[in-house]
């Protein structure tokens, strides 16, 4: 079927797209669309257009598959300008999601119409490219700069009733009514040619402040830092504003298509898909229904516990927390309640929603208690033998048929298992902290998991609005086991010289939010350090006993002032030096680029050790992992995208380079075999 239909109702001719399973904007809806307005043009009997779409949404923008490949006529900008140019008023019918190259049609037609429920934006920046089919020119002429350049330049949507207050929409309907509306809001215009053209309209552009544009950019900078589309939505925005919509559009063109064939725009899109590929689990039953978690049960009022439980309460799940005694229960629900309430205060959930959540939290200090839950997540101490004392309890406990499930971050889960009657309803679920923000989940699958309970699991992280990945069983599984890469040679280098700011700043400059002495700082370096077992034997346990213990004690790898602010300390090098002379190691200068191959590429072999041992399905997940979890700059597509991008046979050679240096190092067969066949990880 033709995936763009025409009917007429009356004068009306109602133009309806169907191309599922998000009507993404494909040649051939393109050519569709070309032709439904001709065909009004062309019928004098016709006084109005309607373009509708069907299905779950509006056009979900251009159809990302055909980026990089030969172009193909029409293209989305000259079809939008057929719309603008039809001679006859044209009314958007929008529903869903009007995002991308789908809104910049609705800005094309001169009327729009859209359900109270749908929200629209222009995302192409998460893609690393911006609106290219009129949308940067149209938009600011539409609802003026200072809504529309956050919205080019973040691509965050927003609801339909805020559009309709910014007179983005005209309109606003119940899904049910929408074509109707949209029919009978086009017989009120239809022969009228007096309608608003996106493109001709200048009073809102005219009324931009001087220096809003060197605002924004002084305000944003630190946060669009080495991405090269933000700054290119910006200057295409500035266009609208000093040029005439033709030239404009030219500039935004000739930006669109030197993004679109950059480096950071392919990772983005090797993102976006991996994401999506994230969430399917290979060889799994096609027919397989998740079982239902109507309430979950959680053992530890922790941080981690607390955060947890979070998600749930967020999702309307109801929630019983479980401690070993009341004051600890009593931490952990005013814990809850606290971020609750700091989110509240700043607008993102009314007081009523955090009653709401509030409500459905219960606690407990008797394991009874989770008797009727469907899914239990023990979040307590990282020893086996306790984790292993909790899940044979448990066992007597849970009902039969209820998920069991560990938030460890690096213990073998297969042994958590053994110690119940029920391995195959056993899983990880390894939360990220702070879990209530962070978006990663490692789901983990032990070797007796069912593929219910494994699919359940993946199917409930979407509904807690988490990015799930499928991990094996190893020590600390995927993305763990490669921060413990980057971390021995992290330590190395400071042993053979490298001073702690330059190991932070080469990261920071590669694009990840914070070193790992920066890291290591803000979460205290005695974290898990014991004074009672302290023997100085490394020099974090040195640091400890001198009471640099990270930011809080206002010293630890760095000095810190009363504003947070650090910098390099002497004592911190004297105790590096000495520790290497004591271990016979001789410090000497180490350039950015050795300790940026050091820390990154051994990280980069470990994913492979991860995907030749099946511990991870696909090179993309790894990729995944490390966007969500760890900071990785999504323009850089992850640690393997990244390696296929330099070339594995330049990070095989930098690895046999460094070799006599590496800590602890093992080289992968899958790295060295598809370096020498010119390979790839990611297809
Ligand atoms: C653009 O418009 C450029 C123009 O300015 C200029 C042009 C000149 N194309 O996400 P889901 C697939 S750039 C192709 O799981 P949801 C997706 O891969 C575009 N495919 O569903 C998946 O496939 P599979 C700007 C697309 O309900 C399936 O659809 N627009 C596209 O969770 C379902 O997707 C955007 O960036 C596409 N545009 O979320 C919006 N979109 O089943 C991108 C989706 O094989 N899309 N697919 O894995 C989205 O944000 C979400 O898909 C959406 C639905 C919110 C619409």
């Amino acid at each position: 079927m033709a995936p763009v239909s025409t009917r007429l109702d009356g004068n009306i001719l109602v133009v309806t797209a169907d191309n599922p399973p998000v009507n993404a904007l494909s040649a051939a809806v393109r050519g569709g669309l070309a032709d439904a307005i001709a065909q009004a043009r062309a019928d004098a009997g016709i006084k109005a257009v309607v373009i509708r779409a069907a299905g779950r949404t509006f056009f979900a923008g251009a159809d990302i598959t055909e980026f990089g490949k030969p172009p193909v006529e029409p293209g989305l900008p000259e079809v939008i300008d057929l719309i603008e140019q039809c001679g006859k008023p044209v009314v958007a019918a929008i529903h869903g999601t009007a995002l991308g190259g789908g809104l910049e049609v609705a800005l094309g037609c001169h009327y729009r119409i859209a359900t109270a429920t749908a929200s629209m934006g222009l995302p192409e920046v998460k893609l690393g490219i911006l609106p290219g089919a009129g949308g940067t020119q149209r938009l600011p002429r539409v609802i003026g700069v200072a809504d529309a350049l956050p919205m080019i330049v973040t691509g965050a949507p927003i609801p339909a009733g805020k559009a309709l207050a910014k007179g983005l929409v005209d309109r606003l309907t119940e899904d049910a009514s929408l074509e109707a509306d949209a029919i009978a809001f086009a017989n009120e215009v239809a022969g009228c040619t007096d309608y608003p053209i996106s493109s001709r309209r200048s009073d809102k552009t005219a009324a931009t402040p001087a220096g809003v544009f060197e605002d924004y950019r002084a305000a944003n900078a630190a946060r669009l830092r080495g991405q090269d589309a933000p700054q290119a939505c910006i200057e295409a925005v500035e266009a609208a504003v000093s040029l005439p919509f033709a030239e404009g559009a030219a500039k935004e063109r000739t930006l669109f298509l030197k993004l679109v064939a950059g480096a950071q725009s392919k990772a983005l899109r090797h993102v976006f898909f991996a994401e999506r590929a994230a969430a399917k689990i290979d060889g799994l039953p096609p027919d397989l229904k998740p079982l239902a978690i109507a309430k979950v049960g959680i053992i530890g009022a922790g941080t981690m516990g607390g955060g947890i439980a979070m998600n749930f309460l967020s999702a309307g799940i109801p929630v019983v927390m479980l401690e070993r005694d009341q004051p600890a229960l009593d931490r952990g629900v005013s814990i809850i309640r606290k971020n609750y309430d700091a989110t509240a205060a700043k607008g993102r959930m009314s007081a009523g929603q955090v009653g709401t959540a509030m409500g459905l939290l219960t606690t407990s200090l008797d394991y009874a208690a989770l008797a009727d839950c469907d899914l239990i997540i023990e979040a307590v101490f990282e020893t086996m033998e306790i984790k292993r004392e909790v899940f044979a309890r448990l066992d007597k406990v849970a009902r039969p048929g209820a998920i069991l499930a560990t938030n460890t971050s690096y213990l073998n889960v297969d042994e958590i298992a053994a110690a119940t009657s029920r391995p195959d309803w056993v899983i990880g679920l390894h939360f990220f902290s702070p879990a209530n923000v962070m978006k990663l989940l490692e789901v983990v699958r032990g070797a007796k998991t069912s593929p219910l309970v494994l699919a359940t699991g993946m199917a409930l992280a979407r509904r807690i609005g988490k990015i799930a990945v499928m991990s094996g069983v190893c020590h600390g599984f995927i993305g763990n086991r490669i921060l413990a890469a980057r971390t021995r040679e992290a330590n190395a280098l400071l042993m053979e010289g490298a001073r702690p700011a330059d190991i932070d700043r080469v990261l920071t400059t590669f694009g990840l939010p914070m070193g790992p002495f920066q890291m290591a700082d803000l979460a205290g370096l005695d974290l898990g350090w014991d004074p009672a077992k302290s023997s100085g034997s490394t020099i974090r346990e040195v640091l400890c006993e001198r009471g640099r213990r990270g930011q809080k004690t206002g010293k630890g790898f760095y000095d810190y002032d009363e504003k947070r602010n650090r910098t390099a300390s002497a004592e911190v090098d004297a105790i590096i030096a000495e520790f290497a002379a004591r271990s016979g190691k001789e410090q000497r200068v180490i350039d950015d680029q050795e300790i940026r191959e050091r820390l990154l590429y051994p990280m980069v072999n470990e994913g492979a050790l991860i995907l030749e041992e099946g511990i991870a399905q696909r090179a993309s997940d790894i990729d995944i992992v490390w966007l969500n979890g760890y900071g990785w700059p999504a323009w850089r597509g992850g640690p393997m995208f990244w390696a296929d991008n330099i070339g594995l046979d330049v990070v095989l050679k930098g690895l046999e380079k460094h070799a006599p240096h590496l800590t602890d190092f093992r080289l992968s067969g899958l790295l060295r075999d598809k370096a020498a066949a010119g390979g790839r990880f990611n297809g």
